[in-house]
This record gives structure tokens, sequence and C-alpha cells, in this order.
């Protein structure tokens, strides 16, 4: 395994809060608790100023990243901010993973996943929505205009027109003729950090010092009909306590379902790891269950309140952007597993 870019990912860049020293289980790993945790700053860190705003996204979208980064700067809320960035990769139809242009399932049809997360842990999701493009801002409407958190298929889709949403078609000739080439062998096999594992998920941490999150996926390329993965799972995909942080996970979604990773992640940073540690523990637990985690990939960003920042996957290439003051930066994953 290579050495960590602990410093880039922990680096504070604003006046955090200190949080309270907890010794947690690490797992096998005695090295994690070399690592400096939040027990180690100042306690004249404990002030009001709060920490510059923060947009962190899993994979290179550069782009989704630098809009949300960009809204914050403007004085965007978080969940705000988070849903601006899933939007541009959900539009983008180059991108086979999220939104239009998604691979679709082993019928042909795409089927789109999504949830939200706002400061006061309220929530929306909406799975296998096969006519609207931008999910992430229908989770939204699930989460402040219905009494529910989650609604599916068709149920979504006509609150969604009721809302102003647009039916669209969200195969295009691109997806449609991948698709088809697919059907010549119909085997399913996840390929490590291509096709299937490009979910956005953002976390954003306003100028209100305030944390929400967005996850949006077209989920597995050729899954089967009705398969939801962990996307829209609040707790698996996507998880935010605004008193300590967020994390959001991509990658194969059966296994972050099973560890409740985004939660697992909270939890953990609530008793004393920094988002790092919490990123890297939540890998093990799917490593440490699976004698195949060789054949997929798990990865999972976090925040914490003080905007310490972490990233951890279980195969090298995965890549974390992160927007602050002004710069986008690509934050290259350490990784459990070097093939
Ligand atoms: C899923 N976590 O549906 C998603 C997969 C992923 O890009 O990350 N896809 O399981």
């Amino acid at each position: 395994m290579k050495r960590r870019k602990f410093i880039q990912n922990t680096a504070m860049t604003g006046i955090g809060v200190s949080m309270a020293a907890v010794t947690v289980a690490c797992g096998e790993h005695s090295d994690i608790n070399t690592k400096k945790t939040n027990k180690s700053m100042n306690a004249s860190e404990e002030t009001s100023t709060k920490p510059k705003p923060i947009a962190i996204c899993t994979w290179a979208f550069t782009k989704a990243n630098e809009a949300a980064g960009k809204a914050l700067s403007e004085g965007a809320d978080a969940l705000t901010a988070a849903i601006a960035g899933c939007e541009v990769e959900e539009e983008n139809l180059k991108n086979t993973t999220v939104g239009k242009g998604g691979a679709p399932d082993r019928e042909g049809n795409v089927t789109l996943d999504a949830c939200v997360m706002n400061p006061q842990g309220d929530c929306g999701a909406v799975v296998c929505v096969s006519t609207i493009t931008n999910v992430a801002a229908l989770a939204r409407k699930v989460m402040e205009e219905t009494p529910h958190v989650m609604l599916a298929s068709e149920g979504a889709e006509e609150f969604g027109y009721s809302q102003g949403f647009k039916k669209e078609k969200l195969l295009t000739e691109v997806s449609k003729e991948a698709w088809l080439e697919w059907q010549k062998t119909s085997k399913y096999k996840p390929i490590i950090n291509i096709e299937n594992h490009d979910t956005i998920g953002m976390l954003a941490l306003d100028a209100n010092g305030d944390i929400a999150g967005a996850c949006s996926t077209s989920g597995l390329s050729y899954k089967m009909k009705g398969r939801v993965g962990d996307s829209p799972i609040i707790g698996s995909g996507l998880f935010i306590d605004n008193e300590i942080g967020g994390a959001v996970a991509t990658g194969m979604g059966e296994e972050i379902i099973k560890t409740v990773g985004s939660f697992l992640i909270v939890e953990l940073m609530r008793n004393g790891m920094s988002p790092q540690e919490a990123c890297e523990e939540a890998v093990r637990r799917v490593v440490a269950k699976n004698k195949n985690y060789k054949d997929f990939q798990v990865a999972y960003i976090a925040i914490n309140k003080a905007g310490s920042t972490g990233s951890y996957c279980i195969h090298e290439g995965f890549t974390m952007m992160k927007y602050q003051n002004g710069i986008n930066e690509a934050v290259k994953s350490d990784f459990h597993h070097s093939s």
C-alpha cells in the first residue's frame, strides 16, 4: 500500500471546532492510531470562527465540484450547492454512470437513483426513475414536499411531473449501442474503476458551517431490472449529521449497504476519528467481510464539522475532488489493495 497522503486529505483550512478525544477500536491496522487525530487539535481552535466553504465529491468530476464550490462561494446553502454539483453530471450525456446518458439495465432501461440529506437531518430519495434527469433535485422535492423519505419508479416520476420536472428519454444512442454490444455476450462483470463505479456523491460545508450532501447515479451498468444500490439509501450511500460531518459512498452498492458505510463513517467521526481514519475503517469493514474484495471497488469520502476531509478506497484509482478558496483540486485517494 502506498504511503498515505494524510496531510493532503486532512489539512485544516479553517479554524475548527475541537472534538472529543475518544479512543476507538480501529481494526487490525495499528498505524491508524499513530495518525494525528482530532483530539490533537488545540483547545484554542474551539472558537466560533467557521471554516471557509468546502465542496468535495467522488471521482474526478471537476466541473461538478467546481459548480458546487462556486455556488457555495456565492452564498448558496450546502444542500443547494451539493445538488447543483450533481446536476452537472446528471446532464452530462458523456457520463454513462449518472443521469441522462447513463448505462441502462439489462432490459435497456436507464433507471436512476438519488438521495439528499440536509443539515437538519431531513432526507429524501428516489429510486428506479426512468424519465427524469435531475434526480437529486427530485429527491429534494420528496424531502420538502411530501411526508415521505423515498419514492420509487412511476410514483416518483408522476410526483416529479407535478413538481415541474420534464419527462425525458434517458437512453442516448451511445448508451444504446454499448448496451446492444453488451447483449452479444450478456456477461455481467463489474470492472473496477471503469464504467461501474462513477456515482457522484457530493458533500458541502457552507459559509454558515452547515453540512449537507447529495448522491446521484444510474447504478451498475446492465444491472437486473429493479436493482437498487446504496446510492439512494440514507446511511449507506450518504449520511449527514450536521453536528459531526458527512460521508458519501461509491462503488459496489451491495457491499456498502451491508456495512451501512456512510452512517458508519459519521458514527466513527462522532467517536473521535478523523474523516480519513473513519473512511479507512469503513473500507476495512467491507474487506474483512469479503474474501473476494479484490473483485470490486468501494470508496468513501467524508468531511467533518471543522472542514477536515478524508477519502479511502479498496483499489487504487479513486479520486476525490476538493474545492476551497477558489481552488478545485483532485486528491488521489489512498487505497487498501494495490493490484
Ligand atoms: C450502486 N454505488 O448503484 C452505485 C454504483 C456506483 O457508479 O458507484 N456506480 O451500487
